[in-house]
């Protein structure tokens, strides 16, 4: 049985359980708490950066979000979604290499300092100083806005520039994790895509993709971010209704250390 080691609230957990919702794969779903995080932590004596997204697939253990996406496509043959074709699959993993250090910017520049304020005593200390910054900082909507901007641009102009999905006719799992940093947005009311048409079409076109609603309870719970600041007790009900959903998908679901 394949476990996947996840939270609700992290982006590219979200994508692999998207990922794996979409083929109806059967799978155990391990939620990790954010005190269980890092080398330190009870999830590193499973995967040593101690990080979610991870995976055991037997005595099989792998992190980062784009590298398992891609084992489980090539593993069960979802070619649909990660292509065989050279050129096709070369699109995709042109968009996943750069997903790191660009469109995870946008958790980094505007959604993290909107849902970090629940737990700011946590986070001190911590070695988070660059996100304790911008979670202060009294402009941090605007300015974060201003930042996911020039992503978005960006987005649009390379990868969306005449085709449904970036760079293909076809979702792909670089779609999949790209709607995790961009769609978090529009529940939390940290952003308007209304001024991206393109981007809004890409969008609403993901949002009917089979499993969608299973694997974005927290983004529903959690709601709006923006004019009511986040609490720990929001951020804990909405982690307990993803964890709920997947359940009610028919998926098994434990707690780390339970
Ligand atoms: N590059 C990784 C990023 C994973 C990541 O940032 N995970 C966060 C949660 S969203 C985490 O585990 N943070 C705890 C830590 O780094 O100690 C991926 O794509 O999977």
């Amino acid at each position: 049985m394949l476990t996947v080691y996840g939270q609700g609230a992290s982006q590219p957990s979200r994508a692999v359980l998207w990922l794996l919702l979409m083929k109806g794969f059967e799978f155990e779903f391990c939620d990790v708490r954010i005190d269980q995080f890092g080398p330190s932590g009870a999830l590193a004596r499973i995967q040593p950066t101690g990080q979610v997204p991870s995976i055991e697939d037997g005595d099989f253990v792998l992190c980062e979000m784009p590298a398992i996406m891609a084992y489980l496509c090539d593993k069960h043959g979802w070619d649909d979604l990660y292509p065989r074709d050279l050129q096709a699959r070369a699109y995709v993993d042109q968009y996943l290499h750069a997903h790191h250090e660009r469109t995870r910017r946008v958790m980094v520049e505007l959604m993290a300092p909107h849902v970090t304020v629940a737990f700011m005593d946590f986070l001190e200390g911590r070695g988070g100083d660059d996100l304790l910054e911008r979670a202060r900082r009294p402009d941090k909507l605007e300015r974060g806005q201003a930042r996911v901007r020039q992503i978005f641009r960006l987005i649009e102009a390379a990868y969306l520039r005449g085709t449904p999905f970036l760079c293909t006719e076809q979702p792909s799992i670089a779609d999949i994790a790209c709607y995790e940093e961009l769609a978090q947005l529009t529940w939390a009311r940290l952003f308007d895509f209304d001024e991206f048409p393109v981007l809004s079409r890409w969008l609403e076109a993901m949002s009917r993709l089979p499993g969608h609603e299973a694997a974005h309870a927290y983004n529903v719970t959690l709601g709006d971010i923006a004019s009511q600041p986040n609490t720990i007790e929001r951020f804990l009900a909405a982690n307990a209704a993803a964890v709920e959903a997947i359940s009610r998908a028919g998926i098994k679901t434990r707690h780390l250390g339970d």
